[in-house]
């Protein structure tokens, strides 16, 4: 198969010299391959672009795209995905770091699994025989890893360990030809997470091979003071992506009960009957969460026509009013259990409240704003 490894760079003149030659070598070792360098360079300002340029003009298998304006990691990435998929025919497309931080002898490992199958491998350091420098301070330690898990419990993905390696294999065909590379959600490091949440949506075969990941010795770190924020901003953008439903839903609720404390007391102080005053309110609450959900929460499945509406409309009342019935009980099955004092009456609450929400939720997702194919 024709293998592209995409090497970003930016001023990596003391380092790139010497990892395209042990590339050069341990090509040697895949003859089954025909392995390729792509070096996408962000406008380095030392002399890392004439090193490249003049092993490209001895070598055939190295190439060199230069970017007219450095634009992060992930823009450098993406540019030259595009290059190494419909210019160089590539059928696997690797990421590799300029700074011998990842060992070049493990290109064969990578490629060694896509022959045995899997579309997407990992060189992960969190996996048995993975490891992080252990010169890193406990700062980056702790980002590295805790960043990895936060990603692990936010998206879901309990299989994958190690979430911002930056040593992949992907192959083509099936997985990158399939991923819009123009949406990527981050210019910087965090493309990464996005790729591979996106990866793994697609269904792809994925496997984590254990990588030492080495120290920099020379050359300057580019990871920028924002990675941080700009991961957790991928992360959350694509819960809220995948979720937004959701938390339209719970905001939706969150006015219903606005609007239930500002009726019932404007009923009440206009002069109607405490409890009607309060009921009534209920109802209002009602029509308008009824309203936003069809016209907002759920909008891609609304409800139209004047009979559906409200058909599911009573539905809607009468499901919704469920939660507030079970409340009841909640409420006194744990004061008699427990005892009656503020704490177990306000546990109590939360406890009703969040079935309440999980049951609305249920019933709304699932029978009244069901998704309907296509
Ligand atoms: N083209 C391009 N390459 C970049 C950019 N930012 C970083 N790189 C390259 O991406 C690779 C990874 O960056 P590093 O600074 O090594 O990040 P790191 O390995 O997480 O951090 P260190 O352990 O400090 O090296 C290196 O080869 C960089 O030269 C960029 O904006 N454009
Ligand atoms: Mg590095």
């Amino acid at each position: 198969m024709k293998v592209v490894i995409v090497v970003p760079t930016y001023n990596e003149g003391d380092n790139i010299g010497q990892l395209l030659p042990i590339l050069l070598e341990e090509f040697k070792q895949i003859p089954n391959h025909k392995c390729h360098v792509l070096v996408v360079d962000g406008n380095s300002t030392d002399k890392t672009q004439e090193i490249v340029q003049s092993f490209a003009d001895e070598n055939p298998n190295i190439h060199l795209l230069v970017e007219t304006e450095k634009s992060g990691i992930g823009g450098a990435y993406v540019k030259a995905f595009k290059k190494a998929m419909h210019e160089m025919g590539a059928e696997v497309v690797m990421e590799m770091d300029a700074d011998m931080q990842h060992d070049p002898r493990d290109v064969k490992r990578f490629l060694a699994e896509i022959d045995n199958g899997f579309d997407y491998v990992i060189g992960s350091r969190y996996v048995d025989g993975g490891a992080i420098p252990q010169e890193w301070g406990f700062h980056r330690k702790f980002l590295s890893w805790g960043g990895s898990m936060f990603a692990r419990i936010m998206l879901g993905m309990w299989s994958i360990k190690d979430f911002t390696t930056g040593y992949k294999a992907t192959r083509v065909k099936g997985i990158l030809d399939r991923l819009d590379l123009d949406s990527v959600l981050s210019q910087g490091f965090a493309y990464k997470i996005d790729f591979l949440y996106k990866t793994f949506k697609l269904g792809a075969k994925i496997k984590e091979i254990p990588i030492t990941f080495g120290l920099r010795d020379r050359g300057d770190s580019k990871i920028e003071r924002t990675t941080a924020l700009d991961s957790l901003k991928v992360v959350l953008t694509i819960r809220y992506k995948e979720n937004s439903s959701f938390f339209k839903f719970l905001i939706t609720g969150l006015i219903g009960m606005f609007f239930d404390f500002a009726f019932a007391n404007l009923l009440k102080f206009s002069g109607i009957r405490s409890g009607f005053s309060a009921s009534l309110a209920a109802l209002i609450a009602m029509l308008v969460t009824f309203t936003l959900n069809n016209n907002w929460s759920f909008k891609s499945s609304a409800i139209k026509g004047v009979s559906d509406i409200s058909r599911n409309l009573v539905v809607y009342i009468f499901s919704s009013s469920l939660p507030i019935i079970l409340r009841f009980f909640i409420v006194e099955v744990l004061i008699v259990s427990f005892g009656d004092n503020f704490m177990i009456y306000n546990l109590a609450l939360i406890v009703s409240i969040v079935i309440g929400i999980a049951w609305n939720y249920f019933v709304y997702s699932k029978f009244i704003w069901k998704k309907t194919n296509g």
